[in-house]
């Protein structure tokens, strides 16, 4: 009873906001980035016309809350891009007809006999074809979702202009299970968050669903997302009391029809905290009895839950070491309680010991690669892209490849913690690509870590990957315009993780400001090479974690002492009078060795290593030579120049489309590239005032000295930064 009160609830909000015309009134309100890359605004007007005479009629049915989802969002879509509404037909009357649906929920598609048995279940195909002598477009699949999807996908092919004629695509994802994973807390309060508060409103769940969580849930669909983690990974035991599974039951309702799958994060010690027992051993009966009930309760509530994120072991979180326990008696003890009802755990190996002194970047492979083949079958390992925590550059994991029978699962970030917050434009794709694209040579040349996670190198029954969500409450989703491209994104490379960073990055500009060649191509431009800017500004030449102390903002190269060497930046950076970089080589913490031959050759070797790695694996001379001949020193302060300047002409492109954008977005944009400029400048000055005093060389000719002294750059407090962890 009570479910079926609160999908009326959710259908009634999908309802409300079709009705209030969010994409039915274009330009009714200004754009303020509500409406992320479904803004539904007309097309090209010398598209119109084509489009109109090949999307004049919809044949869809909506028997099923998926069916209904497919065909609404054509209907607002098409009326949004077109001006009008296709007519609602049950069968082809009339040239330029779009049919949706699956063999069993339409008779025209079953009579198509259009090969959807191998698309999968999420798959789907759209395909121009003649019905008794009519043109027509059909967007088949074999189950609902793929429909939607497909819809989604047709709907993109107006959004950015494409031909509607002739159409043959067929589409599946490489990656089964494609995540959000929502570090927010149930106080509101989104660790690493920058886009405002949390937006689950878990005070009024399960009785008030904001109409923005079917908006949330559409954005999704129309990348594929197919699952979302709603709470943080530094959990509460009290998200698994009834009380709160009531209302991440009520959010599951509202995202099923689109194919969402809600999981919870589950804090190892919760028996003790909230079931009264005395112990959380993963091999205690009574610990597995409580797991194995809370399971039961959770799938009466959901049904079809996806399962349990774990952070275990890790940074004071409890786990199944304070027991003398494996992570894989931990991980399985979960895997057997979600079994019987098709969970999965996903268990994190973002793991390093409190005690342990070996290089913080080899824990995790230590800990974890001796565990293959010892998690049952519902277990992924879900990996960060690189070996510290989600720097502006990392080598990638060496995790990746290293364990052949257990899933591994990549975890990207979306949100920018070490990348400039919300206010730097930095589009995360090319990041993500570089991660995908690299080789592990573990099964040979070719062994890439996107086959890993798509699991055609080891063969993997299960293949996921998790994105941490950069969305909060703020009007525009995700903190600033251009970070809605990280979780565009992030979606469309979990989709297909062989997608170009560059292609994505023009669909979603298309999608989000604009069809005309004149802003597309110089935005993607900017876009393309901010992230290598960031890196310039922030951490050149393979530095990394120098941070703001615990809430990452700003440089803080000089961050020493406290609780744990692996939290400070000297020990990361390690210079000295003689020279600058962490050694990971055979003659230092020999981390390079936790890579197949081949690549632990490559970044072990001075001559190989590539140099934006170079200070990550090795320690050299300040004179050290680099490969455009400048002196060491030379080059770090050229790189932090190169990436201000890099953002000093982003402002000067972004300026050249004023009255391009609309001047809201437009306006919004221009200011935090200023903020952006402003503390780009400030990383390379407080970084080239801080190693100076190491390296002891003046600038190189024409550097400009840094504005302020080292002790100012020290000074400077941010009690208030967001997003801190707690
Ligand atoms: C780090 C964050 C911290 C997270 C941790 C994690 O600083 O807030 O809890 O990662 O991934 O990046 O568990």
């Amino acid at each position: 009873m009570f479910r079926r009160i609160v999908a009326a609830a959710g259908a009634a909000a999908v309802a409300a906001c079709w009705l209030a015309g969010m994409a039915y009134a274009p330009q009714a309100h200004a754009e303020d980035g509500y409406d992320l890359w479904l803004r539904y605004r007309p097309v090209q007007a010398e598209r119109t016309g084509d489009y109109r005479a090949q999307a004049a009629q919809l044949v869809a049915a909506a028997a099923t809350p998926t069916q209904a989802a497919a065909r609404d969002e054509l209907l607002r879509g098409l009326a949004g891009l077109l001006g009008t509404a296709p007519r609602l037909s049950e069968t082809v009357t009339r040239d330029g007809a779009v049919i949706v649906g699956t063999p069993s929920s339409s008779p025209l598609i079953a009579k198509l006999r259009l090969h959807t048995l191998a698309l999968g279940r999420e798959g789907y195909l759209i395909r121009s074809v003649s019905v008794e002598g009519r043109q027509a477009t059909a967007i088949a699949a074999n189950d609902d979702i793929g429909a939607l999807y497909g819809a989604f996908h047709f709907l993109r092919l107006l959004q950015t202009g494409q031909p509607l004629q002739n159409l043959d695509i067929r589409e599946s994802p490489r990656v089964k299970l494609r995540v959000l994973n929502h570090w927010d807390d149930l106080d509101g309060h989104v660790e690493r968050g920058y886009a405002g508060a949390s937006i689950w409103d878990w005070h009024k769940l399960p009785d008030w669903l904001d109409p923005r969580y079917a908006d949330y849930a559409r954005a999704n669909a129309s990348l594929g997302i197919n699952g979302t983690v709603l709470n943080n990974v530094n959990s509460k035991a009290l998200s698994l009391t009834p009380m709160y599974l009531e209302k991440a039951a009520a959010l599951a309702e509202v995202f099923r029809p689109y194919g969402i799958r809600v999981f919870l994060s589950a804090r190892f010690s919760a028996p003790i905290e909230i079931g009264g027992l005395e112990t959380a051993d993963p091999l205690d009966p009574e610990v597995k009895r409580w797991w194995r009930a809370k399971a039961g309760e959770i799938y009466r509530l959901i049904p079809d839950f996806g399962g349990f994120l774990v952070k275990a072991n890790s940074e004071g979180q409890p786990g199944p070491q304070d027991y003398g326990r494996s992570h894989a008696d931990g991980a399985n003890m979960l895997a057997d309680a979600l079994a019987p009802h098709g969970g999965t755990v996903m268990w994190r190996a973002f793991v390093y010991s409190h005690e342990e002194p070996d290089d913080r970047a080899k824990q995790a492979y230590s800990e974890f690669v001796p565990l293959d083949g010892k998690f049952r079958d519902n277990v992924m390992v879900q990996v960060k892209n690189g070996a510290i925590d989600f720097q502006p550059r990392e080598p990638f994991h060496p995790l990746f490849g290293a364990m052949p029978k257990t899933p591994l699962m990549m975890e990207f970030q979306i949100t920018k913690e070490y990348l400039g917050f919300a206010t730097h434009l930095v589009y995360l794709a090319p990041m993500y690509q570089e991660t995908l694209e690299a080789d592990t040579h573990r099964r040979g040349p070719g062994s890439t870590v996107a086959r890993v996670i798509d699991g055609s190198l080891h063969g993997y029954a299960l293949t996921g990957m998790a994105g941490v969500a950069n969305i909060g409450a703020d009007r525009n989703w995700s903190g600033s315009h251009f970070d809605q491209a990280n979780w565009y994104a992030y979606g469309r490379q979990a989709w297909n993780p062989s997608l170009e960073a560059r292609d994505i990055a023009e669909e979603w500009v298309r999608m989000t400001f604009s069809n005309e060649a004149d802003v597309v191509a110089p935005v993607v431009g900017m876009m393309m090479g901010s992230r290598e800017a960031a890196v310039d500004y922030m951490t050149p030449l393979g530095l990394h974690h120098l941070m703001g102390r615990g809430h990452h903002y700003g440089p803080a190269p000089w961050i020493e002492g406290g609780p744990r060497a692996d939290w400070t930046s000297v020990y990361y950076h390690r210079a000295t009078g003689e020279g600058i970089g962490f050694d990971r080589t055979a003659s230092g913490s020999n981390a390079v060795a936790q890579y197949a031959p081949p690549v632990a050759r490559r970044f072990g070797d001075l001559e190989q290593v590539p140099e934006q790695f170079l200070l990550w694996f090795h320690h050299v001379p300040w004179d050290y030579r680099t490969r455009s001949g400048r002196p060491l020193w030379d080059e770090l302060v050229h790189r932090y120049t190169r990436g201000v300047d890099y953002v000093r002409q982003m402002r000067e492109t972004w300026r050249g489309l004023d009255g391009r954008i609309d001047a809201q977005r437009h306006a919004q944009v221009a200011a935090f590239l200023a903020i952006q400029e402003k503390e780009a400048q400030w990383w390379r000055d407080a970084s080239i005032a801080y190693f100076q005093t190491f390296s002891g060389r003046p600038l190189p000719a024409g550097e400009a000295p840094p504005a302020h002294s080292l002790d100012y750059y020290r000074s400077l407090e941010f009690p208030y930064a967001p997003g801190d962890g707690r």
